[in-house]
Protein backbone atom coordinates (compact mmCIF):
# COMPACT_ATOMS: atom_id res chain seq x y z
CA UNK A 1 0.00 0.00 0.00
CA UNK A 2 1.27 3.54 -1.04
CA UNK A 3 1.94 5.76 2.47
CA UNK A 4 -0.55 8.64 1.57
CA UNK A 5 -3.29 5.72 1.32
CA UNK A 6 -2.47 4.06 3.98
CA UNK A 7 -2.24 7.70 5.37
CA UNK A 8 -5.89 8.65 4.50
CA UNK A 9 -6.92 5.21 5.83
CA UNK A 10 -5.95 6.00 9.26
CA UNK A 11 -7.68 9.29 8.74
CA UNK A 12 -10.56 8.03 8.01
CA UNK A 13 -11.11 5.32 10.50
CA UNK A 14 -9.83 8.08 12.74
CA UNK A 15 -12.49 11.01 11.78
CA UNK A 16 -15.16 7.94 11.81
CA UNK A 17 -14.52 6.67 15.21
CA UNK A 18 -17.12 8.48 18.06
CA UNK A 19 -15.32 9.92 20.66
CA UNK A 20 -16.32 8.53 23.83
CA UNK A 21 -16.31 10.19 27.18
CA UNK A 22 -13.31 9.24 29.05
CA UNK A 23 -14.27 7.01 32.11
CA UNK A 24 -14.28 9.01 35.07
CA UNK A 25 -13.14 7.22 38.73
CA UNK A 26 -15.82 6.98 40.79
CA UNK A 27 -16.12 6.61 44.30
CA UNK A 28 -17.45 2.84 46.28
CA UNK A 29 -20.27 3.33 47.95
CA UNK A 30 -18.31 3.05 51.39
CA UNK A 31 -16.23 6.55 50.22
CA UNK A 32 -19.34 7.96 49.62
CA UNK A 33 -20.85 7.26 52.31
CA UNK A 34 -17.88 8.96 54.50
CA UNK A 35 -17.68 11.84 52.46
CA UNK A 36 -20.97 12.59 53.80
CA UNK A 37 -20.12 12.49 57.62
CA UNK A 38 -17.90 15.54 56.76
CA UNK A 39 -17.09 16.20 60.53
CA UNK A 40 -15.09 13.34 62.72
CA UNK A 41 -13.36 13.14 65.50
CA UNK A 42 -9.94 11.59 66.48
CA UNK A 43 -9.08 10.65 70.22
CA UNK A 44 -5.49 10.68 70.92
CA UNK A 45 -5.33 8.66 74.10
CA UNK A 46 -2.81 6.38 75.92
CA UNK A 47 -0.12 6.00 78.15
CA UNK A 48 1.73 9.40 76.42
CA UNK A 49 -1.49 10.83 78.10
CA UNK A 50 -0.14 10.14 81.62
CA UNK A 51 4.02 10.94 80.62
CA UNK A 52 3.31 14.08 78.45
CA UNK A 53 5.26 12.59 75.71
CA UNK A 54 3.61 12.74 71.71
CA UNK A 55 5.88 9.71 70.88
CA UNK A 56 6.12 7.25 73.96
CA UNK A 57 9.44 4.79 73.33
CA UNK A 58 7.62 1.73 74.41
CA UNK A 59 8.86 1.30 77.94
CA UNK A 60 5.96 2.93 79.76
CA UNK A 61 4.67 0.87 82.48
CA UNK A 62 1.07 0.03 82.43
CA UNK A 63 0.95 0.86 85.91
CA UNK A 64 1.09 4.67 84.76
CA UNK A 65 -2.74 4.55 82.87
CA UNK A 66 -5.01 5.05 85.63
CA UNK A 67 -7.39 7.56 83.73
CA UNK A 68 -10.05 7.16 87.13
CA UNK A 69 -12.86 9.51 85.92
CA UNK A 70 -12.77 8.14 82.31
CA UNK A 71 -16.13 8.26 80.94
CA UNK A 72 -16.87 7.33 76.79
CA UNK A 73 -20.26 7.92 77.06
CA UNK A 74 -19.51 11.52 78.26
CA UNK A 75 -17.10 12.02 75.52
CA UNK A 76 -19.08 10.61 73.03
CA UNK A 77 -22.33 12.70 74.22
CA UNK A 78 -20.22 15.90 73.21
CA UNK A 79 -18.83 14.72 70.27
CA UNK A 80 -22.38 13.87 68.71
CA UNK A 81 -24.36 16.93 70.94
CA UNK A 82 -21.60 19.10 68.54
CA UNK A 83 -22.44 17.29 65.28
CA UNK A 84 -19.11 14.74 64.82
CA UNK A 85 -20.46 11.44 62.85
CA UNK A 86 -17.48 9.38 64.17
CA UNK A 87 -14.97 8.97 66.29
CA UNK A 88 -11.61 7.24 66.07
CA UNK A 89 -9.49 6.23 68.74
CA UNK A 90 -6.35 5.29 68.95
CA UNK A 91 -6.38 1.93 69.72
CA UNK A 92 -2.18 1.50 70.04
CA UNK A 93 -0.26 4.40 69.54
CA UNK A 94 3.64 3.83 68.36
CA UNK A 95 4.37 2.97 71.79
CA UNK A 96 2.86 -0.25 71.31
CA UNK A 97 0.10 0.05 74.66
CA UNK A 98 -2.88 -1.20 74.18
CA UNK A 99 -6.01 0.06 75.22
CA UNK A 100 -7.62 -3.01 74.96
CA UNK A 101 -6.92 -6.13 76.47
CA UNK A 102 -5.22 -8.11 73.35
CA UNK A 103 -4.37 -11.67 73.62
CA UNK A 104 -1.41 -11.39 72.10
CA UNK A 105 0.78 -8.89 74.48
CA UNK A 106 0.75 -8.17 78.13
CA UNK A 107 1.50 -4.38 77.43
CA UNK A 108 -2.40 -3.73 77.46
CA UNK A 109 -4.92 -2.36 79.92
CA UNK A 110 -5.29 -5.13 81.47
CA UNK A 111 -2.10 -4.93 82.95
CA UNK A 112 -2.76 -1.62 84.31
CA UNK A 113 -4.42 -0.55 87.52
CA UNK A 114 -7.20 1.31 85.64
CA UNK A 115 -10.85 -0.36 86.58
CA UNK A 116 -8.18 -3.26 87.88
CA UNK A 117 -6.97 -4.38 85.11
CA UNK A 118 -10.42 -5.10 83.47
CA UNK A 119 -11.10 -2.14 81.89
CA UNK A 120 -11.44 -1.87 77.69
CA UNK A 121 -11.22 1.77 76.43
CA UNK A 122 -11.78 0.08 73.00
CA UNK A 123 -14.74 -1.58 73.95
CA UNK A 124 -16.50 1.43 76.08
CA UNK A 125 -15.48 4.03 73.12
CA UNK A 126 -17.20 1.68 70.68
CA UNK A 127 -20.58 0.90 72.62
CA UNK A 128 -20.76 4.65 73.59
CA UNK A 129 -20.79 5.21 69.67
CA UNK A 130 -23.46 2.96 68.70
CA UNK A 131 -25.50 4.20 71.87
CA UNK A 132 -25.60 7.57 70.56
CA UNK A 133 -25.70 7.05 67.13
CA UNK A 134 -22.15 7.90 66.04
CA UNK A 135 -19.84 5.87 63.61
CA UNK A 136 -17.05 4.34 65.23
CA UNK A 137 -13.05 3.55 63.87
CA UNK A 138 -10.03 2.81 65.09
CA UNK A 139 -6.23 3.66 64.61
CA UNK A 140 -3.50 1.00 65.23
CA UNK A 141 -0.23 1.86 64.43
CA UNK A 142 2.04 -0.16 62.96
CA UNK A 143 5.55 1.13 64.78
CA UNK A 144 5.21 -0.62 67.78
CA UNK A 145 8.35 0.87 69.88
CA UNK A 146 7.69 -2.14 72.97
CA UNK A 147 7.02 -5.65 70.75
CA UNK A 148 10.01 -7.39 70.62
CA UNK A 149 9.14 -9.42 67.45
CA UNK A 150 8.61 -5.72 65.56
CA UNK A 151 11.53 -5.90 63.09
CA UNK A 152 11.44 -9.71 62.17
CA UNK A 153 9.36 -11.44 59.85
CA UNK A 154 6.84 -12.40 62.31
CA UNK A 155 5.49 -9.19 63.36
CA UNK A 156 3.14 -8.77 60.65
CA UNK A 157 1.31 -11.85 61.79
CA UNK A 158 1.19 -10.26 65.25
CA UNK A 159 -0.25 -7.65 63.94
CA UNK A 160 -2.66 -9.16 61.97
CA UNK A 161 -3.98 -10.66 64.81
CA UNK A 162 -4.68 -7.51 67.04
CA UNK A 163 -6.44 -6.29 63.92
CA UNK A 164 -7.88 -9.17 63.35
CA UNK A 165 -9.08 -9.00 67.12
CA UNK A 166 -10.13 -4.91 66.78
CA UNK A 167 -12.09 -5.91 63.73
CA UNK A 168 -14.09 -8.95 65.26
CA UNK A 169 -14.98 -8.41 68.32
CA UNK A 170 -16.28 -4.39 68.77
CA UNK A 171 -19.66 -4.16 66.62
CA UNK A 172 -19.25 -2.56 63.14
CA UNK A 173 -16.21 -0.37 62.24
CA UNK A 174 -16.38 2.21 59.76
CA UNK A 175 -12.62 3.48 59.91
CA UNK A 176 -9.27 1.91 60.19
CA UNK A 177 -6.57 4.40 60.15
CA UNK A 178 -2.78 3.32 59.26
CA UNK A 179 0.36 5.00 58.71
CA UNK A 180 3.64 4.34 57.60
CA UNK A 181 6.06 5.77 60.32
CA UNK A 182 8.64 3.75 61.57
CA UNK A 183 11.26 4.60 63.94
CA UNK A 184 14.88 3.67 64.68
CA UNK A 185 13.72 0.31 66.54
CA UNK A 186 13.91 -1.41 63.14
CA UNK A 187 14.06 1.05 60.01
CA UNK A 188 13.87 -2.09 57.38
CA UNK A 189 10.86 -3.52 59.15
CA UNK A 190 8.40 -4.38 55.78
CA UNK A 191 4.80 -3.80 56.43
CA UNK A 192 2.46 -5.81 55.26
CA UNK A 193 0.09 -3.32 54.27
CA UNK A 194 -1.63 -5.86 51.14
CA UNK A 195 -2.27 -8.66 54.07
CA UNK A 196 -3.48 -5.64 56.78
CA UNK A 197 -6.09 -4.34 53.72
CA UNK A 198 -6.85 -7.81 52.86
CA UNK A 199 -8.04 -8.44 56.14
CA UNK A 200 -10.12 -5.67 56.77
CA UNK A 201 -11.98 -5.58 53.55
CA UNK A 202 -12.62 -9.35 54.39
CA UNK A 203 -13.75 -8.64 57.96
CA UNK A 204 -15.55 -5.13 57.34
CA UNK A 205 -16.24 -4.53 53.97
CA UNK A 206 -17.79 -1.18 54.60
CA UNK A 207 -15.19 0.47 56.33
CA UNK A 208 -12.93 2.53 54.91
CA UNK A 209 -9.29 2.70 55.05
CA UNK A 210 -6.82 5.21 55.77
CA UNK A 211 -3.18 5.24 54.89
CA UNK A 212 -1.19 8.49 52.96
CA UNK A 213 -1.84 6.86 49.98
CA UNK A 214 -5.73 4.74 50.74
CA UNK A 215 -6.41 2.47 49.89
CA UNK A 216 -9.64 4.17 50.65
CA UNK A 217 -9.22 7.45 51.96
CA UNK A 218 -5.54 9.50 51.30
CA UNK A 219 -3.92 12.16 53.70
CA UNK A 220 -4.43 15.51 52.88
CA UNK A 221 -0.24 15.94 53.37
CA UNK A 222 -0.56 18.73 56.54
CA UNK A 223 -1.51 18.21 60.12
CA UNK A 224 -2.53 22.28 60.31
CA UNK A 225 -5.79 21.44 58.96
CA UNK A 226 -6.04 22.71 55.53
CA UNK A 227 -6.92 21.13 52.35
CA UNK A 228 -5.85 22.62 49.21
CA UNK A 229 -7.63 24.93 47.41
CA UNK A 230 -7.92 23.08 44.40
CA UNK A 231 -8.61 19.18 46.02
CA UNK A 232 -8.92 16.75 43.42
CA UNK A 233 -10.07 13.36 45.08
CA UNK A 234 -8.08 11.42 42.34
CA UNK A 235 -5.01 10.72 42.69
CA UNK A 236 -2.38 7.89 41.54
CA UNK A 237 -0.33 5.54 43.74
CA UNK A 238 2.32 3.77 41.53
CA UNK A 239 5.73 3.99 43.07
CA UNK A 240 4.23 5.36 46.55
CA UNK A 241 3.48 3.41 49.76
CA UNK A 242 2.46 5.15 53.41
CA UNK A 243 5.03 7.04 54.71
CA UNK A 244 6.58 7.37 50.92
CA UNK A 245 4.50 10.65 49.18
CA UNK A 246 4.93 13.82 48.41
CA UNK A 247 2.47 15.80 50.46
CA UNK A 248 2.42 18.56 48.03
CA UNK A 249 0.73 16.12 45.70
CA UNK A 250 -1.86 14.47 48.29
CA UNK A 251 -3.19 17.86 49.22
CA UNK A 252 -3.69 18.56 45.76
CA UNK A 253 -4.88 15.22 44.10
CA UNK A 254 -4.58 14.75 40.80
CA UNK A 255 -7.03 15.61 37.76
CA UNK A 256 -5.71 12.79 35.59
CA UNK A 257 -5.60 10.26 38.78
CA UNK A 258 -6.73 6.95 38.15
CA UNK A 259 -7.71 6.37 41.28
CA UNK A 260 -10.76 7.69 43.79
CA UNK A 261 -9.07 8.46 46.67
CA UNK A 262 -10.33 11.72 48.60
CA UNK A 263 -8.35 13.73 51.29
CA UNK A 264 -8.79 13.76 54.91
CA UNK A 265 -8.08 16.67 56.86
CA UNK A 266 -6.10 15.13 60.20
CA UNK A 267 -5.96 18.23 62.54
CA UNK A 268 -5.51 18.66 66.32
CA UNK A 269 -7.64 21.22 68.45
CA UNK A 270 -4.67 21.69 70.43
CA UNK A 271 -0.87 21.86 69.28
CA UNK A 272 -0.13 18.06 70.54
CA UNK A 273 -2.22 15.18 69.48
CA UNK A 274 -1.88 13.39 73.18
CA UNK A 275 -3.06 15.87 76.21
CA UNK A 276 -0.70 18.23 77.86
CA UNK A 277 -1.87 20.27 80.36
CA UNK A 278 0.47 23.20 79.15
CA UNK A 279 -1.10 23.33 76.14
CA UNK A 280 -4.96 24.44 77.80
CA UNK A 281 -4.43 27.83 76.85
CA UNK A 282 -3.49 26.72 73.25
CA UNK A 283 -6.93 25.36 72.06
CA UNK A 284 -7.96 26.51 69.26
CA UNK A 285 -10.88 28.16 69.34
CA UNK A 286 -14.46 27.84 68.13
CA UNK A 287 -14.26 30.66 65.05
CA UNK A 288 -10.37 28.97 64.55
CA UNK A 289 -12.07 25.38 64.22
CA UNK A 290 -14.50 26.83 61.71
CA UNK A 291 -11.93 28.49 59.44
CA UNK A 292 -10.38 24.78 59.43
CA UNK A 293 -13.91 23.90 58.24
CA UNK A 294 -14.28 25.87 55.22
CA UNK A 295 -10.51 24.63 54.45
CA UNK A 296 -11.23 20.94 54.51
CA UNK A 297 -15.05 20.17 54.49
CA UNK A 298 -15.46 23.54 52.30
CA UNK A 299 -12.15 22.25 49.94
CA UNK A 300 -13.96 19.12 49.04
CA UNK A 301 -12.05 16.92 51.93
CA UNK A 302 -13.29 16.14 55.05
CA UNK A 303 -12.32 17.10 58.86
CA UNK A 304 -10.88 14.63 61.11
CA UNK A 305 -10.22 16.64 64.22
CA UNK A 306 -8.31 15.64 67.45
CA UNK A 307 -9.91 15.88 70.67
CA UNK A 308 -7.80 14.58 73.29
CA UNK A 309 -8.58 13.25 76.56
CA UNK A 310 -7.07 14.08 79.48
CA UNK A 311 -5.49 12.09 82.31
CA UNK A 312 -8.96 11.61 84.18
CA UNK A 313 -10.79 10.40 81.24
CA UNK A 314 -12.33 13.01 80.08
CA UNK A 315 -12.23 15.80 77.67
CA UNK A 316 -11.35 19.44 79.21
CA UNK A 317 -13.59 21.82 79.88
CA UNK A 318 -11.95 24.47 76.84
CA UNK A 319 -12.01 22.09 74.20
CA UNK A 320 -15.55 20.90 74.91
CA UNK A 321 -16.79 24.89 75.19
CA UNK A 322 -14.68 25.13 71.73
CA UNK A 323 -17.08 22.28 69.80
CA UNK A 324 -20.10 24.01 71.13
CA UNK A 325 -18.76 27.15 69.89
CA UNK A 326 -17.75 25.61 66.71
CA UNK A 327 -21.35 24.37 65.62
CA UNK A 328 -22.91 26.69 67.18
CA UNK A 329 -21.42 29.29 64.62
CA UNK A 330 -21.60 26.78 61.73
CA UNK A 331 -25.28 26.14 62.50
CA UNK A 332 -26.01 29.69 62.62
CA UNK A 333 -24.11 30.83 59.52
CA UNK A 334 -25.90 27.50 57.32
CA UNK A 335 -29.07 27.26 59.03
CA UNK A 336 -31.11 29.14 56.36
CA UNK A 337 -30.37 28.80 52.63
CA UNK A 338 -31.00 31.64 50.95
CA UNK A 339 -31.44 29.82 47.44
CA UNK A 340 -34.18 28.07 48.52
CA UNK A 341 -37.28 29.00 46.31
CA UNK A 342 -35.15 31.26 44.10
CA UNK A 343 -33.18 28.30 42.58
CA UNK A 344 -34.47 25.13 40.66
CA UNK A 345 -35.94 23.13 43.04
CA UNK A 346 -33.19 19.72 42.61
CA UNK A 347 -30.63 21.96 44.01
CA UNK A 348 -31.63 22.41 47.59
CA UNK A 349 -33.41 19.40 48.49
CA UNK A 350 -30.12 17.96 49.83
CA UNK A 351 -30.22 14.94 47.72
CA UNK A 352 -26.68 14.46 45.71
CA UNK A 353 -28.36 12.57 43.26
CA UNK A 354 -30.83 15.30 41.72
CA UNK A 355 -28.47 17.85 39.59
CA UNK A 356 -28.76 19.88 36.40
CA UNK A 357 -25.89 19.85 33.83
CA UNK A 358 -24.03 22.63 33.59
CA UNK A 359 -21.66 22.73 30.55
CA UNK A 360 -18.58 24.45 29.61
CA UNK A 361 -18.71 28.13 28.87
CA UNK A 362 -22.90 28.22 28.84
CA UNK A 363 -23.85 30.21 31.81
CA UNK A 364 -26.77 29.57 33.50
CA UNK A 365 -28.73 32.95 35.08
CA UNK A 366 -30.54 32.48 38.66
CA UNK A 367 -33.06 35.39 39.00
CA UNK A 368 -34.74 35.55 42.72
CA UNK A 369 -36.47 38.37 41.70
CA UNK A 370 -35.79 40.34 44.81
CA UNK A 371 -32.45 41.64 46.23
CA UNK A 372 -30.51 39.32 48.32
CA UNK A 373 -27.66 39.67 51.10
CA UNK A 374 -25.16 37.38 51.62
CA UNK A 375 -21.33 36.22 51.92
CA UNK A 376 -21.09 32.46 51.44
CA UNK A 377 -22.06 30.67 48.70
CA UNK A 378 -21.90 26.67 48.37
CA UNK A 379 -21.43 24.10 45.41
CA UNK A 380 -21.78 20.41 45.45
CA UNK A 381 -21.40 17.76 42.71
CA UNK A 382 -22.87 14.59 42.07
CA UNK A 383 -19.89 12.68 42.83
CA UNK A 384 -21.56 9.46 42.53
CA UNK A 385 -20.36 9.99 38.92
CA UNK A 386 -16.90 11.52 39.47
CA UNK A 387 -15.70 14.45 40.36
CA UNK A 388 -15.61 17.17 36.94
CA UNK A 389 -15.62 20.96 37.34
CA UNK A 390 -11.91 22.06 36.79
CA UNK A 391 -12.88 25.85 37.00
CA UNK A 392 -15.72 28.02 37.58
CA UNK A 393 -16.80 31.55 37.72
CA UNK A 394 -19.51 32.97 40.08
CA UNK A 395 -20.58 36.71 39.19
CA UNK A 396 -23.66 39.30 40.53
CA UNK A 397 -26.00 41.68 38.94
CA UNK A 398 -24.56 45.00 40.86
CA UNK A 399 -27.87 46.56 38.79
CA UNK A 400 -25.48 47.69 35.86
CA UNK A 401 -23.32 44.79 35.19
CA UNK A 402 -21.81 41.38 36.27
CA UNK A 403 -19.24 41.62 38.70
CA UNK A 404 -17.25 38.61 39.98
CA UNK A 405 -17.39 36.93 43.11
CA UNK A 406 -14.90 34.62 42.60
CA UNK A 407 -13.40 32.54 39.52
CA UNK A 408 -12.67 28.74 41.47
CA UNK A 409 -11.40 25.38 41.13
CA UNK A 410 -12.88 22.29 42.06
CA UNK A 411 -16.09 21.64 43.52
CA UNK A 412 -16.36 17.96 44.00
CA UNK A 413 -18.39 17.00 47.07
CA UNK A 414 -18.26 20.25 48.62
CA UNK A 415 -16.72 24.09 47.68
CA UNK A 416 -17.82 26.84 49.91
CA UNK A 417 -16.72 30.33 49.00
CA UNK A 418 -16.27 33.42 51.43
CA UNK A 419 -16.85 36.82 50.10
CA UNK A 420 -17.50 40.62 51.18
CA UNK A 421 -21.32 40.59 51.39
CA UNK A 422 -23.29 41.17 48.17
CA UNK A 423 -26.99 42.43 47.58
CA UNK A 424 -27.92 41.05 44.38
CA UNK A 425 -31.02 40.16 42.82
CA UNK A 426 -29.20 38.24 40.08
CA UNK A 427 -26.34 35.35 40.07
CA UNK A 428 -24.81 33.68 37.19
CA UNK A 429 -22.71 30.49 37.17
CA UNK A 430 -20.78 29.21 33.99
CA UNK A 431 -18.68 26.33 34.11
CA UNK A 432 -15.38 27.47 32.61
CA UNK A 433 -13.50 24.31 32.31
CA UNK A 434 -14.80 20.74 33.19
CA UNK A 435 -13.59 17.36 32.63
CA UNK A 436 -16.81 16.41 31.50
CA UNK A 437 -20.44 18.29 32.02
CA UNK A 438 -20.52 19.30 35.40
CA UNK A 439 -23.50 17.49 37.69
CA UNK A 440 -24.45 20.16 40.22
CA UNK A 441 -26.35 18.97 43.19
CA UNK A 442 -26.50 21.28 44.99
CA UNK A 443 -26.30 25.53 45.67
CA UNK A 444 -26.62 27.13 49.00
CA UNK A 445 -25.87 31.11 49.85
CA UNK A 446 -25.69 32.35 52.99
CA UNK A 447 -25.07 34.91 55.78
CA UNK A 448 -22.32 33.91 58.04
CA UNK A 449 -22.84 34.15 61.45
CA UNK A 450 -20.75 37.35 63.28
CA UNK A 451 -19.27 35.15 65.23
CA UNK A 452 -17.00 33.87 62.10
C1 LIG B 1 1.14 10.43 62.90
C2 LIG B 1 1.67 10.07 64.28
O1 LIG B 1 3.08 9.97 64.26
C3 LIG B 1 1.23 11.15 65.25
O2 LIG B 1 1.67 10.90 66.55
C4 LIG B 1 -0.28 11.23 65.21
O3 LIG B 1 -0.84 10.02 65.69
C5 LIG B 1 -0.76 11.49 63.78
C6 LIG B 1 -2.26 11.53 63.64
O4 LIG B 1 -0.27 10.49 62.93
O5 LIG B 1 1.53 9.55 61.95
Amino acid sequence: MKKHTLFTLIAAIVASTPIVAQELPKPEPRQLEWQQLETTAFLHFTVNTFTGKEWGDGTESPQIFNPKDFDARKIVKTLKDTGFKMAIITAKHHDGFCLWPSKYTDHTVASSPWKNGKGDVVKEIADACQEYGIKFGFYLSPWDQHEEQYGTPSYNAFYKNQLRELLTNYGEVSEVWFDGAKGDNAKNMEYDFDGYWQLVRELQPKAVMFSDVGPDVRWVGNESGNAGETCWSTIDTVGMAPGKADPKYLNVGDPEGSLWIPAETDVSIRPGWFYHPEEDSKVKSGKQLVDLYYKSVGRNSLLLLNIPPNPKGLFAEQDVRSLHDFRSILDETFRENLAVGRVTKQLTDQKLTTYITLKEKQPLVWDFQKEIAFDRAMFQENIAEGQRNVTALMEYWDGKAWQQVDQFTTIGYKRLLRFPQIKTSRVRITVLEAKQPVQLAEVGFYKASPRE
